[in-house]
């Protein structure tokens, strides 16, 4: 992927260029594809895998970041913006989830409190500081939703938050690709009894995208909070995002398949390229409403 980035960067290098936001727990750069001219554009901000296992999130942001190089000078709903990819958020856990264990979660940190060192890595999106540590989330370092010993232990997941946190004021839009769920999810991932105030025009935006994706494949897309469609999941990093740095629209994304019985997240190869069209139509539908 980094290899393919750099090609990419360097093939489109009047508009594009690859920065390293910093290295993981094992020493592995966090490469964020910036694609824009050098002037200062409100900016969309989109990640993927910080689930080790969810590949499909990886292969469909690569397919968008392809796409978003060749249509950003033609394209006015796209060049309105700057546009900041992350498609490995996770590259430890990633690297273990191919070569040792494909359903691998988490990242792979050593944790103090696992006495026997039989349970390394932390649940990165139950890592962020904002209501860490409240619901769907445990203080157990076997389990899968290990929120880690304090908000931003994971380096990856303290890179991610500085890079988005210095660039608050230019990014509109955050977006993290998980999967599988077939879910386009707003705030709050903490709680299901409220909401943020402009919930309706996050909803609003959402649903636009939700029919772009329809009108694609037909693939059916439920829009909502964590806790309305699944379960409340705090300290994640779209509420992050929306409570702490600011960014208005905050979203995330379960791709494809619906459920466990179409592949769960070893989803077929031949799925890839229908959920990149597909979940490129709703990334456009969300530059074309944002008004900036
Ligand atoms: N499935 C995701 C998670 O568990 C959502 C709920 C944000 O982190």
């Amino acid at each position: 992927v980094n290899t393919w980035l750099a090609s990419k960067a360097s093939q489109h290098s009047t508009i594009a260029s690859l920065e390293s936001i910093g290295k993981t727990y094992e020493g592995r750069d966090m490469k964020v594809l910036k694609i824009g001219e050098a002037a200062n554009k409100p900016a969309i901000w989109i990640d993927a895998a910080l689930h080790a296992r969810e590949w499909i999130a990886s292969a469909t942001l690569i397919y968008i970041a392809d796409q978003l190089l060749n249509e950003y000078s033609s394209n006015a709903n796209i060049n309105k913006f700057t546009w900041y990819i992350l498609p490995i958020a996770n590259p430890d856990g990633y690297e273990y989830s191919y070569n040792y264990n494909r359903f691998w979660r988490k990242t792979r940190t050593r944790n103090a409190a696992d006495y026997r060192g039989t349970c390394p890595g932390v649940d990165p999106n139950r890592n962020w500081g904002f209501h860490f540590g409240e619901a769907g989330t445990s203080n157990n370092p076997c389990s899968d939703i290990y929120r880690g010993e304090t908000a931003f232990s994971e380096k990856c997941v303290f890179n991610m938050k500085t890079f988005l946190y210095n660039k608050r004021k230019q990014i509109k839009v955050y977006i993290s690709f998980h999967s599988y769920g077939q879910m386009f999810m707003t705030p709050w991932g903490y709680t299901h009894t409220s909401a943020p105030s402009d919930i309706r025009e996050l909803t609003r935006v959402a649903n636009l995208a939700k029919t772009a994706i329809k009108n694609v494949n037909g693939k059916s897309y439920s829009v909502g909070s964590p806790g309305s469609l699944l379960y409340d999941a705090a300290g994640g990093s779209f509420d992050w995002a929306k409570g702490v740095a600011g960014i208005k629209y905050a979203y995330t994304l379960e791709l494809r398949p619906a459920d466990n019985t179409s592949g769960g997240f070893a989803i077929p190869a031949s799925e890839i390229l229908p959920t990149g069209r597909e979940t490129y139509a709703a990334v456009k539908e969300v530059a074309k409403r944002v008004t900036v």
